[in-house]
């Protein structure tokens, strides 16, 4: 006997998370419980405004569709909507004891503004030490001062930059400028820097700074190749679709030497640690970019291990579907 539950959530945010050109005041989405005889598999399905082409009520009549056939004792294809297919192919993996419950638990922290507590959090970090920087967001010249300053201050620092396709040709070549050459090569990759792959493409050859596709991953033309000057995919499963399609991405660039990076569409704690156990399956020894916990007020059903975030459970979220 198969059954389906969805539960609703909505988690506040903390004031002021600016998503491209909106403000996030709280994330929504839905978890899946999915029961089959004595076993369970669970899944969030949240897509992402401003970068998710599904709007919630798409996602949740697909997600309605797709379980009410599985419960008929079809499996459907994947769906064609990332954020459903992603949400339900965890709670199959997990169903099937396929998704390992290994998790790692280390993520790249984020720095979207004060450098300082960048500093004071990368203290802390054990093992191998590695940031991720967003610029883009003020002048170049400040982006390139604030690189420098992280890789003088801790020596043996690697960074992971993400400008979003945010700068002119002008711009990326003010960075570049100001960072200092013997640098560049402890930037592990600079994600999307110009407005076009083409224009990111004749930034890596003309600056010697690696880049990494994330944007690009999306485009329904993408394929993975080797590239000059291209060190890394990121992988952001919410945005990309089923475990099965993510894991092909994931191959297929460790087959060409591209590291490929899990990273989070700002799931909550449940779908973070879902995405941790991912990245220690597919991805090992990756650090994988889920530092965006901090960015919510509220955990759901599954702490995130070092977190002090007060934690949802379940039983609080209203039941809104079952087979
Ligand atoms: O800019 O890459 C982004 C999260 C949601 C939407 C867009 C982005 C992100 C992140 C996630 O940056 C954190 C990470 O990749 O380390
Ligand atoms: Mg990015």
């Amino acid at each position: 006997m198969r059954q389906a539950t969805i539960y609703h959530y909505q988690l506040p945010m903390e004031s002021g998370v600016i998503l491209r050109d909106r403000r996030l005041n709280v994330r929504e989405g839905f978890i899946l419980h999915l029961q089959q005889d004595q076993a369970n598999g669970w899944g969030e399905v949240a897509p992402l405004p401003g970068f998710s082409q599904e709007s919630l009520a798409d996602a949740l009549q697909e997600t309605q569709y797709w379980l009410t056939a599985w419960c008929n004792g079809i499996n459907l294809a994947d769906s064609h909507l990332p954020s459903v297919a992603f949400g339900i192919s965890c709670a199959l993996a997990e169903l099937t004891s396929e998704l390992p419950e290994d998790a790692d638990y280390r993520k790249v922290p984020l720095c979207t503004g004060d450098p300082d507590e960048l500093l004071i959090n990368l203290a802390k970090m054990q093992g191998e030490k590695i940031a991720k920087v967003k610029v883009g967001l003020y002048e170049a010249v400040r982006d390139g001062m604030v690189v420098n300053m992280l890789l003088d201050a801790i020596p043996d620092l690697q960074l992971r930059l993400d400008a979003n396709r945010s700068w002119t040709q002008a711009k990326a070549a003010g960075f570049t400028k100001y960072v200092k050459p013997e640098y560049r090569s402890r930037i592990a990759f600079l994600e999307e820097p110009c407005k076009t792959p083409e224009l990111s493409l004749k930034f890596a050859a003309e600056s010697g700074i690696a880049i990494a596709w994330d944007e690009t991953v999306r485009d329904p033309a993408f394929d993975v190749i080797a590239q000059s000057g291209v060190t890394a995919i990121i992988i952001k499963p919410t945005l990309t679709g089923s475990i099965s399609h993510c894991r092909q991405l994931i191959l297929k660039a460790q087959r060409i030497g591209l590291t490929a990076v899990i990273s989070s569409s700002i799931e909550s704690s449940f779908g973070l640690t879902q995405l941790a156990r991912l990245a220690n399956w597919l991805t090992p020894g990756i650090i994988p970019g889920l530092d965006t916990l901090s960015l919510m007020q509220e955990q759901l059903i599954r702490p995130w291990p070092s977190s002090n975030l007060p934690l949802r459970p379940v039983a609080e979220l209203p039941r809104i579907w079952r087979t």
